[in-house]
């Protein structure tokens, strides 16, 4: 087992065969030297793990958390940042292996963690934004986060954003293995929790394009998850 590493990046992939090898080198590039690029993989059908294997054996930076079969991005998640946590991360940073989310930025989402404890890639503030979305992917976006932000009653823009970085204590403090959610309710539920405990959330603004190569996997029922799932956190919040 190679040494503990002080930044870790989790990389959840399904079917990003086309994408892996030109994602991990950009994040590479842009994390800081004393890293670790975990990518956490459910048996795509596509090869996407084999192909991490080999990136793993050509370079020391890079792990692979191979999953039997597709759970989901939420448990996926948990599983990743149990396995960092287990290897020294003081900070750890999730994004999507699909270049909706621009490796570019992470310097500027590191920067911001220096001042506080989780710090979310966010869409919704001056700055931020959307590219190439159409009309009706725009407003259940907006529209996710804003029904989040209403039922929760927190003041963060953006709630179901998968571009973040966590410092260790908040991850060891929400208690990930109690979170069901698989889709975008596992985003909002980790930045209430924490939000919840008192950690100190700041947005940064991201432009979150579509992705480059690969399959859509958005899909109805995770959307309609989020919809009952958020309720149900502020309910499970009542009764604690
Ligand atoms: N390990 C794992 N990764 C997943 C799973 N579902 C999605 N992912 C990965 O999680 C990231 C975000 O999922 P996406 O499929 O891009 O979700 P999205 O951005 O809402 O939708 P599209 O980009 O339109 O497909 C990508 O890197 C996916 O490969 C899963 O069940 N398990
Ligand atoms: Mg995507």
């Amino acid at each position: 087992m190679p040494a503990d590493a002080r930044t870790w990046l989790v990389l959840p992939t399904y079917n990003e065969a086309d994408n892996l090898e030109a994602i991990v080198a950009a994040v590479r590039e842009h994390l800081p030297a004393d890293r670790r690029v975990l990518v956490v993989d459910d048996g795509s059908p596509d090869g996407t793990g084999g192909l991490a294997d080999r990136l793993a054996g050509e370079h020391g930076d890079v792990e692979v958390l191979h999953r039997a079969r597709k759970e989901g991005l939420g448990p996926a998640y948990v599983a990743g940042f149990a396995r960092a946590l287990a290897g020294g991360a003081e900070l750890v940073a999730q994004m999507d292996a699909d270049f909706s989310h621009d490796p570019a930025d992470l310097p500027r989402l590191l920067a911001a963690v220096e001042g506080a404890d989780l710090v979310l890639g966010s869409r919704y503030v001056a700055g931020g934004g959307v590219a190439d979305w159409g009309a009706i992917r725009r407003l259940i976006s907006r529209g996710g986060s804003a029904y989040s932000r209403l039922l929760l009653g927190v003041g963060v823009a953006d709630l179901t954003g998968g571009f973040k970085v966590f410092r260790r204590p908040v991850l060891e403090a929400i208690d990930l293995p109690t979170i069901p959610a698989l889709g975008y309710a596992f985003q909002v539920e980790t930045t209430y929790r924490a939000v919840r405990l008192g950690f100190r959330v700041v947005e940064v603004p991201i432009v979150f394009r579509d992705r480059r190569v690969g399959e859509s996997k958005m899909s109805g029922s995770i959307v309609v998850e989020a919809a009952l799932r958020v309720p149900a956190m502020r309910l499970s919040r009542r009764r604690r």
